[in-house]
């Protein structure tokens, strides 16, 4: 039987990568204030999580169906576990896929990873994360040889210049971006690279709205420069990088005046910016999606990485190539061995690991083959070939691209299991059974955030009616399947004790998380692998950091006369993607509304098109309406939807970034036109 958690008072958020604690003050939540992370910094969306919990809708009972034309009805979790088992034991491993994500707890994953890849034989466990850090993972890995944030946030005190580059904090990561403009103040230059003018743009010294998709451009006219202009670190490189010969050739053949144009900047945007570079002894660079989200998403952030190489601004204080992880757990999830690609504990499938994970679980059933990734997953679907897909804490109906594909194959798959701690997911229409999660408040685990710093959520009240942890229904099902003794956990600690122990197998020693205890992180975050690159010791075979030489392909849709803009999406500071919880929060929905798309004012008047105005945005692959905003915040021809806007995916491309399979979420060729009212219809 599992313990019952004793409840408490103080916690960490489960909403972003920051990690703050929250702390209950009279029956309301604040930011903790002996929390070193955000020391009683916090964000609304943080601060609301009882509500959300309270008011969302939540899904309380498993429930079934036979055909998805049914209506759900209520089931025991014992008859739903049994048809989910009995339909494993009929399939092929190779036709069971799990869909997980990067919001669920370490412990949580760690279950399910042991349960597919361990147990079932299935190495098809991939996670949301693919949509969202792949392809920092695949660049650190080329780059720096593992996947390492080789700094932490508080060191953006310590920095002269920070550059923020296809990441908007000031409403995706909201308390570190207090922390910028803290850091601004102090004296710090901050210079925001994003065609938007964002709200991170508003606090920066310097924004560059360079025109989308140029980043690489920009980054590699910035590398031409500091080369001719030897402002490189040579004993650096010479010591500590390779591949620097062959990138020089590569750079300098490059034609300045064609990069530039690329990028849509002038040439004083440009200076301003090099001149900042030049002149700041410490540089943090910090992204996200506007990089990752690419058909070469790895490239953008080789691209970055790069320039922390070449002038040796890396491994030491206030330096380095900052990834700012979106979901809370996206690195605990990557380290466990979420993704497809790894196996766990940041091992890979080959001979030696797939033995060492093998002893350790007690299992001889480990498949040596890469599984499918996550969008991978639904082109199995396509051709009939997955049998079973388990969805653990995400929706990808609502995030995956190009929707009407992905609503079309998922309705291939004979069995589909949704575990979701809410009911209004889209995915929930496609599901033959649903189980009940208990959700941020109501379970306990740990969280890796964005800086590597692990972090324990506590349960603040039991879990409601019939919901359990994610880690229990995992467990629960392993058991169905035979494995009782694999999956006999007394409680999520001695989950964690089990992982923590399997961390000791790391190849490199690095992830060191086995010397943490949850007594511990009640007081503390644990920083795992730090000091790991000190001295510029890089984590590749022969300790050297890898310069790549790479260009812009200009891979992504091109737009054409009928769908003449691009269309940028992304968040909102007050709602959490698709709004399970956000949504259901009254004050999360006063600062912006949840659907609307963002014209630049000329293209609105070239189309007859008013700030409120319904309209339609369409590309090849979908339409949707909904409310016109004026802004120059876009530039022209392109558009932004907010991702709190469900239907988006409907309109996104499927175009994959070849290493990370990465989604190229921020660049579909789309239109806009007014919808005609009665009124015009009659004039006309
Ligand atoms: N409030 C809130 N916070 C969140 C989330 C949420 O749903 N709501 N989600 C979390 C998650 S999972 C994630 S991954 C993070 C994401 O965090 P961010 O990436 O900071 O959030 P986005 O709004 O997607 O911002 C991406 C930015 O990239 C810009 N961009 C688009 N194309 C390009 C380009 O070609 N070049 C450059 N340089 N910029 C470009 C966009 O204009 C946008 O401002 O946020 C996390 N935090
Ligand atoms: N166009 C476009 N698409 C995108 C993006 C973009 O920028 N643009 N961003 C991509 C990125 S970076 C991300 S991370 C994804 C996010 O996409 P999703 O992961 O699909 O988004 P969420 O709405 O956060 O989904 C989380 C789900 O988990 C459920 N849940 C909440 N708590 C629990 C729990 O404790 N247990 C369980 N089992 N379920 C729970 C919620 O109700 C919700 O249905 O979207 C991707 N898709
Ligand atoms: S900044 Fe992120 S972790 Fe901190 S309270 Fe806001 S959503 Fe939560
Ligand atoms: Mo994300």
């Amino acid at each position: 039987m599992v313990q019952k958690e004793s409840c408490m008072k103080k916690t960490v958020c489960g909403y972003c990568g920051v990690g703050c604690g929250l702390v209950i003050e009279s029956g309301k939540l604040k930011g903790d204030k002996n929390y070193p992370v955000n020391r009683g910094l916090s964000c609304a969306k943080g601060t609301t999580s009882l509500e959300a919990l309270e008011k969302g809708h939540r899904l309380l009972t498993p429930q079934m169906r036979g055909h998805r034309e049914e209506f759900f009805s209520p089931a025991t979790w014992d008859e739903a576990l049994e048809r989910i088992a009995d339909a494993i034991r009929r399939s092929d491993p190779r036709r069971i896929g799990f869909y997980l994500s990067g919001q669920m707890l370490s412990e949580d994953y760690y279950v399910a990873n042991k349960l597919g890849k361990g147990f079932i034989g299935t190495n098809n466990v991939d996670t949301n994360s693919r949509t969202c850090m792949s392809s920092a993972v695949v660049a650190y890995k080329k780059s720096i040889g593992i996947d390492y944030v080789p700094l932490r946030m508080e060191e953006i005190d310590q920095c002269n210049l920070l550059i923020i580059i296809g990441a908007n904090p000031a409403e995706a990561h909201v308390v570190l971006s207090t922390k910028m403009k803290r850091a601004r103040k102090r004296g710090c230059k901050i210079v925001v690279i994003d065609p938007r003018r964002t709200e991170s743009a508003a606090f920066a010294d310097l924004h560059l709205p360079l025109r989308v998709g140029s980043d690489i451009d920009l980054l590699n006219l910035v590398a031409q420069r500091l080369i001719r202009e030897e402002r490189i670190d040579e004993s650096f490189i010479a010591e500590h990088v390779k591949g620097f010969e062959r990138y020089k050739a590569g750079i300098l053949a490059l034609d300045s005046a064609t990069l530039l144009a690329a990028t849509g900047l002038s040439y004083t945007q440009f200076e301003t910016f090099m001149h900042l570079f030049c002149e700041s002894e410490n540089v943090i660079s910090a992204w996200t999606m506007g990089l990752n989200q690419s058909v070469q998403g790895v490239d953008k952030n080789l691209a970055l990485i790069n320039l922390h190489l070449l002038t040796g601004k890396i491994n030491k204080p206030g330096n380095g190539p900052l990834s700012l992880t979106g979901q809370p757990n996206a690195m605990g999830g990557r380290e466990v061995g979420g993704l497809a690609t790894t196996l766990a504990v940041h091992l890979d499938f080959d001979d030696a690991s797939t033995e060492k994970v093998g002893t350790f679980w007690g299992s001889d059933n480990i498949s040596k083959t890469k599984g499918l990734t996550a969008f991978e997953m639904f082109e199995a679907a396509e051709r009939h070939d997955l049998d079973v897909l388990i969805v653990c804490h995400t929706d990808p109906v609502y995030h995956l691209p190009n929707r009407h594909r992905i609503e079309k194959a998922i309705a291939n798959i004979p069995l589909v299991v949704e575990i979701n701690a809410y009911e209004n997911s889209e995915t929930a229409a496609f599901a033959h059974i649903r189980l009940p999660a208990a959700p941020w408040g109501e379970k306990s685990g740990t969280q890796t955030n964005l800086d590597r710093s692990v972090t324990l959520q506590r349960a603040i009240r039991p879990p409601s009616d019939q919901a359990r942890a994610d880690w229990e229904i995992f467990a629960a099902l392993g058991k169905k399947l035979g494995f009782d003794e694999a999956f006999a956990y007394e409680s999520v600690e001695s989950v964690f004790d089990e992982y923590k122990e399997m961390t000791k197998l790391s190849e490199k020693g690095h992830l060191d998380l086995y010397k943490t205890r949850y007594e511990q992180l009640e007081k503390a975050p644990f920083v795992w692998g730090e000091g790991l690159m000190k001295g510029h010791k890089f984590m590749t075979e022969d300790g050297r950091a890898v310069l790549h030489f790479v260009v812009n392909k200009a891979l992504s849709e091109r737009p054409s006369d009928d769908y003449p803009f691009i269309l940028l999406t992304g968040r909102t500071r007050d709602q959490w993607h698709s709004g399970t919880k956000t949504a259901a929060v009254e004050k999360l929905l006063r600062y912006k509304p949840l659907e609307y798309v963002e014209i630049h004012p000329h293209d609105a008047e070239k189309l007859g098109i008013s700030d409120g105005d319904t309209v339609e945005v369409a590309s090849r692959r979908g339409t949707i309406s909904t409310t016109a905003r004026i802004t120059d915040t876009v530039q022209e021809k392109t558009l932004f939807l907010p991702v709190s806007d469900r239907r988006l995916n409907y309109l996104t491309n499927d175009l994959l970034d070849p290493e990370s399979k990465e989604p190229d979420y921020n660049h579909s060729a789309a239109t806009v036109r007014p919808i005609p009212t009665k009124e015009t219809e009659a004039k006309d």
